[in-house]
């Protein structure tokens, strides 16, 4: 199947958030291997700041140890890597800092086109999990109030009218408060796009709860670079909540 037809299917998908400044080479193989096992469906790749220059290295391990697609999800135009199947083309459209919505694109745009990724447009929110995190920073953006529900839901709309195919509400990786499911609900409701939803996501029953709330495809990243074998339990959820 098509990378970007992986992503439109009607089941709740699980993706592993991989932050290459954070995973030695072991922890990397690890992680591979349990989400081979658990059939795991996406690895997510990426970060706000980058500081190793291991993003190539650790899309190989993954390739090599799994065959769970590979998507980019970059922080800034600098990560690209070839070898992976595709790359999430966020536009971060909760925010009004011209570089995140177009800039890094056109700046990227011609080194994406010759690595010969797939690119999928995605409309990129970041919702407001109490305190600063280093997206919110990074970005140089407002995230959405986590009590707005019609700004998000409005924000959503709107990236999906100007041919988003995918929406990502995100908290930040390493969030006190995950999206609201409230909010999810609102966004879901108003949407026919897929949902990705992540920031916080730490146990099993949050990651049960968003997805009643309607996430399609849940991120965890944190969680699991604590305990690689939790990626078990959490594919586990995802597959009873599709039987
Ligand atoms: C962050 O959505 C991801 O961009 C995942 O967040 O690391 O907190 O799971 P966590």
């Amino acid at each position: 199947m098509e990378i970007a037809a992986l992503f439109q299917q009607q089941k709740k998908q699980l993706a592993v958030l991989i932050d290459p400044d954070k995973l030695s080479v072991a922890q990397l193989e690890v992680t591979a291997k349990n989400a081979q096992k658990a059939g795991v469906d996406f690895f997510f790749v990426g970060g706000s700041l980058m500081t190793s220059d291991m993003l190539y290295h650790s899309v190989k391990i993954l390739k090599e140890y799994s065959n769970v697609p590979v998507v980019l999800f970059p922080g800034n135009s600098y990560q690209i890597a070839r070898n992976a199947d595709a790359i999430l083309f966020l536009s971060l459209i909760s925010g009004r800092n011209p570089d995140m919505l177009i800039g890094m694109h056109v700046l990227a745009a011609p080194y994406v086109k010759l690595s010969g990724l797939k690119t999928i447009p995605t409309g990129y929110m970041l919702i407001d999990s109490g305190k600063p995190t280093s997206v919110t920073y990074m970005s140089n953006s407002f995230p959405i109030p986590n009590d707005k529900n019609d700004i998000a839901a409005c924000t959503a709309m709107a990236g999906e009218m100007l041919g988003m195919k995918l929406i990502y509400m995100d908290a930040g990786s390493g969030a006190g408060q995950t999206v609201p499911e409230k909010m999810i609900r609102f966004v879901k409701d108003s949407i026919e796009t897929p949902l990705i939803v992540g920031g916080g996501i730490r146990t099993t029953e949050k990651l049960q709860s968003v997805m009643e709330a309607g996430t399609d495809i849940v991120v965890v990243g944190n969680r699991f670079e604590e305990d690689p074998n939790l990626i078990f339990e959490f594919a586990e959820r995802v597959k009873q909540f599709n039987a």
